[in-house]
């Protein structure tokens, strides 16, 4: 019998849930023409509902944001913006991206959105160019006389180009918690700007306003770029504008970690960005709870150049992921989303405070936001170690470069835990509390493995007792009982 016929006989119709019934619907006609996928989402259900996530860049999106995803709208390319489109036949798709741009105005309240990118990184490229667009290329033109880039001569063209790959950016190096697309050497942010990093401090890990801004003065970067995917503390965005304005640079901020927080009105007065930064990106998956993508916010005069997202970096949006863009820019404009947001710190702070009982080393001593960074160092583990210790134990987490980490990004001193998933599961206080405990004693139990042909200690594994490990599991999977991740899907 088919999962939804199976479904629908258990249930009386009051009982049945109509998300329930898409959802089984969807994996009993996919499984028609690849039951391979069927299998590997269902697996993947189950997977996520055996193991703790605390992984702080991911959530738990609703099932309308999930189903919102999967339909005809895959099927339209809308190149170009609302109104503005180099195809027939997008008057749906206007209506569905001024949707979303709409409800992202009210919740950030801001002058302009653009929803077209596909990821965080696209956001970031989106933003960068724009802001190249604004500050050399079109006055540039306009000095020439040159309306469009046709007009412009081969020689003309190529000047132009020249003057905007030597413009200097400045983000958070890699190191201290800052995000590939923020200049990283191995990225194309840093190849096609001249990037300048900088760190935090290396005795506090915070970062100092009163360094940086000397380092700004030096480098007169044309942007400076705020924003961290690893570091446990707010920004102040008021000084980081100071700094920028110092030099005439546009001040662009990467909030995709703590979008959440500044939508659920945590991060107010000089944490939020949108009053201080030229130009917002983000992605929409991570505190946010959206579908995975990105989003860029700019003030007025950046728009029009925003808009030129696609052709300038992007292909045809994605009217589908669109359209769930919408409908989790709602959920997070209703109140629920700031007692959420609220609550993701409340329960970081508290899980960082069990931890630091406990005596553990957390990067910066602590967390304002969503995320903390513990040193398995003081555990004699690499994060490499760890986080694959974790994943027995039925824990997901990620390594991470602590600051100056001398065991590099690869097998890094670190492991990041955040709250958002768990905190959209219902967990609160006495959970942390168990998780911190459950943890510790894994990580406390542990040592590296040998490595068979040198008999030396290995850097990418460890081995813990096995009742250590056996107990962590058992303590998970009650935990997990009492907070089921989608109870109305039945499988
Ligand atoms: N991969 C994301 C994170 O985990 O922070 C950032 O791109």
């Amino acid at each position: 019998m088919s999962r939804l016929r199976k479904y629908l006989s258990a249930h009386s119709p009051d009982q049945q849930h109509t998300a329930a019934i898409a959802y089984l619907a969807a994996l009993d006609h996919i499984e028609t023409v690849n039951p391979s996928v069927t299998a590997s989402i269902i697996q993947e259900l189950k997977d996520e509902r055996s193991h703790l996530k605390l992984i702080a860049s991911e959530n738990f999106s609703s099932l309308a944001v999930q189903l919102a995803m999967g339909n005809l709208l895959t099927d339209k390319y809308a190149e170009g913006y609302a109104h503005h489109r180099f195809y027939a036949g997008c008057d749906n798709v206007d209506k569905l991206e001024e949707e979303a741009q709409n409800e992202l105005i009210r919740l950030y309240r801001c002058d302009h959105a653009y929803v077209q990118p596909h990821s965080g990184a696209d956001a970031n490229l989106v933003a960068l160019w724009a802001i190249l667009l604004y500050k050399i290329q079109n006055p540039e033109m306009e000095k020439l006389g040159k309306k469009t880039l046709d007009e412009l001569t081969a020689e003309e063209y190529e000047n132009i180009r020249q003057l905007m790959v030597n413009q200097k950016l400045m983000g958070m190096s890699l190191n201290s918690g800052g995000h590939l697309t923020h200049g990283y050497r191995h990225n194309i942010s840093s190849k096609m700007l001249r990037s300048v990093l900088y760190d935090v401090d290396p005795q506090t890990e915070l970062l100092d306003y009163g360094v940086l801004a000397r380092q700004v003065q030096q480098e007169k970067p044309t942007i400076l770029m705020a924003g961290y995917s690893a570091h446990p503390r707010r920004l102040n965005f008021a000084k980081m504008r100071e700094i920028a304005d110092s030099v005439g640079a546009v001040l662009m901020v990467d909030m995709a970690h703590f979008a959440g927080l500044v939508a659920g009105q945590v991060f107010t007065g000089e944490f939020d960005p949108i009053p201080y930064a030229h130009v917002v990106t983000s992605t929409t998956h991570k505190t946010l709870r959206g579908p995975r993508g990105g989003f860029v916010l700019c003030q007025k005069e950046f728009s029009e150049v925003v808009n030129k997202g696609c052709p300038v970096v992007l292909g045809g949006p994605l009217p589908h992921v669109i359209a769930a863009k919408a409908v989790a820019f709602k959920e997070a404009n209703m109140p629920a989303f700031k007692s959420y947001a609220q609550k993701i710190v409340e329960n970081a702070q508290y899980l960082a405070g069990c931890f630091l009982k406990k005596g553990a080393r957390l990067v910066t001593g602590g967390t304002e936001n969503h995320l903390m960074i513990v040193d398995v160092s003081k555990f004699g583990l690499t994060g490499r170690q760890a986080e694959s210790l974790l994943r027995e134990a039925k824990i997901t987490v990620n390594r991470n470069a602590i600051p100056f980490d001398s065991q590099g990004p690869w097998y890094t001193s670190g492991i990041r835990l955040g709250t958002p998933a768990l905190t959209t599961l219902g967990m609160g206080k006495e959970e942390m509390e168990e998780i911190a405990d459950i943890i510790f004693s894994v990580l406390s139990h542990a040592k590296p493995a040998l490595v068979q042909k040198t008999g030396q200690p290995s850097k990418a594994n460890a081995i813990a007792e096995p009742q250590v490990l056996e107990s962590a599991r058992s303590r998970v999977a009650h935990l997990l009982a009492r907070f089921p991740l989608y109870p109305e899907i039945e499988i």
